[in-house]
C-alpha cells in the first residue's frame, strides 16, 4: 500500500510534472539525484585544468580570451550545479570533502594529458559535443532545479563545441604539421569521449531505476550511438578520421556500428590509475588548501554585515 506523499510523487513523475526541493521524495531517488549532480559539478570543476594549462600558451590574443571565457563557464557550471545539489540536503563543505579526499568520482575523460594545442580544439568538438548529446535530455529531468540548470548549460556548451571544431578546422586548413597535429589529438580523445556516457548498458547499474525516474531519458549505449552519428559528418567536414577501423553504417540497424571501447581501461581510470588522476586531485586539494584566506574573509565579513545590520 502506497503512502499518500509516494502516490503523489508517483503521479508528479507518470505526468511529466517537477520535483521540487520542498516536495516529498523517496530518499533513494534524493541519493541518486546528489551523487549524479554533485558528481556532474565535480566534472565540471576538475574539467577546469586540462584547458586551462593552455591558457597561458593559447597562439593569439583572440584564442587566449577564447579560452578564457570558456574555463570561466565551467567554473560557472560547477557552481551552479553545487547549488542544484545542495538543496537537496548536502552541503558545499561535504561535496568539497568528498572531491579531494578522493571518495567522489568524476568524469573519467579529465584524467588525459593536453600536450597540444590541438587538444583545446579536440576537447571542445569532442568533449563538449558528448556532454551536450548527454545533457540535452537531462533538461527534462524530473528534479526541476537540475534541469532547469541544464538549459542553461546546454546553451554554452553549443557555443563550446563549436568553438572546439572551428579550432580544428583552422588547423586542418593549416600546414601538413597543423593537419597531423589535429588528427593525432583525435586519435587521442576519440575513445574517451565514447566512454564519458558510461560503461555499456548491461554493466549500468544505475540506469533502470533513473529512468523510471525519469532522471535518465535515454540509456548510455542510446546516447553514445547518437553522439557517433552526429560525429560522422562532421568528420568528413573537417578532414579528420575517426580512429576506429570498424565504424561502418548498417543499413538494416539504420545505425553505425563499432568497434569495442577499451573497457578495462575506462574502469582503471575510475579507480583512480589513469595518465593524470593523481595531478588533477593534488591540483584542487592545493587550490583548495590556498584558497582558505578567501573562505575565511568572506565568513568573517558576512559575520560583521550581519551584525551590523542587527545593530
Ligand atoms: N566517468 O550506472 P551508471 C562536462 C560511473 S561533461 C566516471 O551508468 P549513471 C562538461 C557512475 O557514476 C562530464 N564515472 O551510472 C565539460 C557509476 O558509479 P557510482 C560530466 C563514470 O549515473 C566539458 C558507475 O560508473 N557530465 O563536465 C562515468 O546512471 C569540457 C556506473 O555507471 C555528467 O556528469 C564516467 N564517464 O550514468 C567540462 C553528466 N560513467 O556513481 C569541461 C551527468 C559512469 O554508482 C570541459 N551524469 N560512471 O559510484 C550522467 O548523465 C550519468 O551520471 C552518467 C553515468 C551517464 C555519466
Amino acid at each position: 500500500e502506497l503512502s499518500e506523499e509516494e502516490r503523489l510523487f508517483d503521479e508528479l513523475v507518470a505526468n511529466e510534472q517537477r520535483i521540487e526541493p520542498r516536495d516529498w521524495m523517496p530518499d533513494a531517488y534524493r541519493k541518486t539525484l546528489i551523487r549524479q549532480i554533485s558528481q556532474h559539478a565535480h566534472s565540471e570543476i576538475i574539467g577546469m585544468q586540462p584547458e586551462g594549462n593552455w591558457i597561458t600558451r593559447a597562439p593569439s590574443l583572440k584564442r587566449k580570451a577564447i579560452l578564457m571565457a570558456k574555463v570561466q563557464d565551467e567554473a560557472g557550471h560547477g557552481l551552479y550545479l553545487y547549488s542544484a545539489a545542495q538543496t537537496l540536503g548536502i552541503t558545499r563543505d561535504e561535496m568539497m570533502e568528498q572531491l579531494i579526499t578522493g571518495r567522489a568520482k568524476y568524469s573519467s575523460i579529465f584524467n588525459y594529458p593536453t600536450p597540444t594545442w590541438a587538444d583545446m580544439g579536440a576537447i571542445g568538438w569532442l568533449v563538449d559535443g558528448a556532454a551536450i548529446c548527454n545533457q540535452v535530455p537531462l533538461c527534462r529531468a524530473s528534479y526541476g532545479p537540475y534541469g532547469r540548470a541544464m538549459v542553461r548549460v546546454c546553451k554554452e556548451e553549443s557555443f563550446h563545441q563549436r568553438q572546439g571544431f572551428e579550432i580544428l578546422l583552422a588547423l586542418m586548413r593549416g600546414t601538413d604539421e597543423q593537419r597531423q597535429m589535429a588528427q593525432d589529438a583525435v586519435n587521442r580523445w576519440y575513445w574517451p569521449s565514447l566512454a564519458m556516457f558510461g560503461p555499456p548498458d548491461d554493466q549500468s547499474p544505475n540506469s533502470a531505476q533513473s529512468m523510471k525516474w525519469k532522471i535518465k531519458r535515454f540509456s548510455n549505449d542510446e546516447l553514445r550511438q547518437r553522439f557517433v552519428g552526429m560525429l560522422v559528418p562532421q568528420a568528413e567536414i573537417l578532414g579528420v578520421t575517426l580512429p576506429d577501423p570498424d565504424l561502418r553504417w548498417n543499413e538494416d540497424k539504420g545505425e553505425y556500428d563499432m568497434g569495442e571501447i577499451d573497457w578495462d581501461e575506462f574502469f582503471e581510470v575510475l579507480r583512480g590509475n589513469g595518465p593524470c588522476n593523481a595531478e588533477r586531485l593534488e591540483r584542487r586539494r592545493t587550490a583548495h588548501e590556498d584558497g582558505a584566506w578567501v573562505r575565511e574573509a568572506a565568513a568573517e565579513y558576512a559575520r560583521k554585515q550581519a551584525a551590523r545590520s542587527e545593530g
